[in-house]
């Protein structure tokens, strides 16, 4: 295997020379369990931690290595690695933390495409399509939407959810696919691209895995959302999550999520909904909440049917959170910021001899 089988950006190589990291091998991180990391040479894989050095200067927790990540290692024992840095991401889909209010977490890093993942069985469910899609135009991710288990549902039904979806998502295309009677698989393996990388993104139980076994062609990873589960536990060396499929492209596959919070989305939700965004912006109401407020723009497209009531509501209720995120950041930086100012008093009282 090449780097370049991986992923590997030229662009990463100019700056591997210019930050003084060419004497570092250069590998990805294909999964991360507690702290360790399993990284992908051309070749070797490596069990690898981060260099102590790392820990201290790392602020947050985006500043650690991620699923994707390229990273310059040097190797101490067979199999065995350091990670000395962290190159530059190209894109980054995080989602809100669940339970850590203000709080990012990294799902993938260095995606280019998307694959957005519903069963149309119970899971379906647009709102959380476009919560997805927020989080996809957010990080600059392009996004792809698939609809799985199309043989559990007769046609006329499936044509009737395209179309509810195109209804309200325009722009994004939407692929019908069935792991059972594998309609739709080989359709989308040739639309995917050579050396570039593509996640998956959807609920648990929807078939992530068995689509990635499928574009495969091999049992990669242990399929049904009970496992999802236990490969939680699992040694790092054994639990992947990024793999090079035969037609060139690299596929991430995320452990599934039962929350979707999205954080500072701003651009995201600026592109999910533009056409609500955009009457927004054009509402003659200044402060404006276009919810109840007569005359408002946005209340009037709703009420004459041009913008979709429930996208609307799924909106506000977006926008909401992403405000929500955005103060309460700005009330932990406010903190922090005051707790240095205390420290740094502290020090100069006692140099002073205060006490
Ligand atoms: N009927 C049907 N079942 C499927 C299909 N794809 C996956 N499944 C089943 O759905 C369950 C969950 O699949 P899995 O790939 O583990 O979902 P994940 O949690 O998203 O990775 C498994 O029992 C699969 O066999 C499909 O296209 N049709
Ligand atoms: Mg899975
Ligand atoms: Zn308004």
């Amino acid at each position: 295997m090449t780097l370049e089988d991986l992923g590997y950006p030229v662009e990463l190589e100019r700056y591997r020379k210019d930050k003084g990291l060419a004497s570092f091998g250069v590998g990805r991180v294909i999964s991360e369990h507690k702290e360790r990391y399993l990284v992908r040479t051309a070749d070797n894989e490596y069990d690898a931690e981060i260099i102590g050095n790392f820990r201290f200067s790392a602020k947050q927790r985006a500043d650690f290595p991620a699923v994707g990540d390229w990273v310059a290692i040097a190797e101490y024992d067979e199999n065995k690695a350091l990670i000395h840095a962290v190159f530059p991401r190209k894109t980054i889909i995080e989602r809100q933390t669940i339970g850590k209010q203000g709080e990012k977490q990294i799902i993938a890093t260095n995606i280019d495409f998307a694959f957005i993942v519903q069963a149309v069985d119970r899971d379906f469910n647009i709102n959380r399509m476009e919560r997805y899609l927020t989080i996809c135009n957010t990080s600059g991710v392009e996004p792809l939407i698939i609809l799985n288990k199309t043989d559990l549902i007769p046609e006329h039904e499936l044509t009737r959810l395209i179309a509810t979806i195109q209804s309200r998502i325009k722009q994004v295309p939407v692929m019908a696919i069935s792991n059972e009677t594998l309609a739709g698989i080989d359709q989308l393996k040739t639309q995917m691209l050579k050396g570039k990388t593509y996640c998956l993104l959807g609920s648990s139980g929807v078939g992530k895995s068995t689509l990635l076994n499928n574009l495969s062609g091999r049992e990669l990873m242990k399929t049904n959302s009970v496992s999802d589960s236990t490969h939680k536990g699992r040694h790092v060396t054994t639990h992947r999550e990024l793999f090079v499929l035969t037609c060139g492209g690299i596929l991430i596959d995320t452990p599934g999520m039962r929350e979707v919070g999205v954080a500072d989305a701003a651009t995201g939700l600026e592109m999910t909904f533009k056409a609500i965004v955009r009457l927004a912006r054009d509402c003659k109401f200044k402060d404006c909440a276009h919810t109840t407020e007569i005359g408002c723009a946005v209340v009037a497209a709703v009420e004459n049917g041009e913008i979709d009531q429930s996208s609307y509501e799924n909106y506000l209720k977006m926008e909401r959170e992403r405000e929500h995120f955005e103060s309460t950041t700005a009330e932990k930086r406010m903190k922090d910021k005051e707790f240095g100012k205390r420290i740094k008093n502290f020090k100069k009282d006692r140099k002073s001899n205060k006490y």
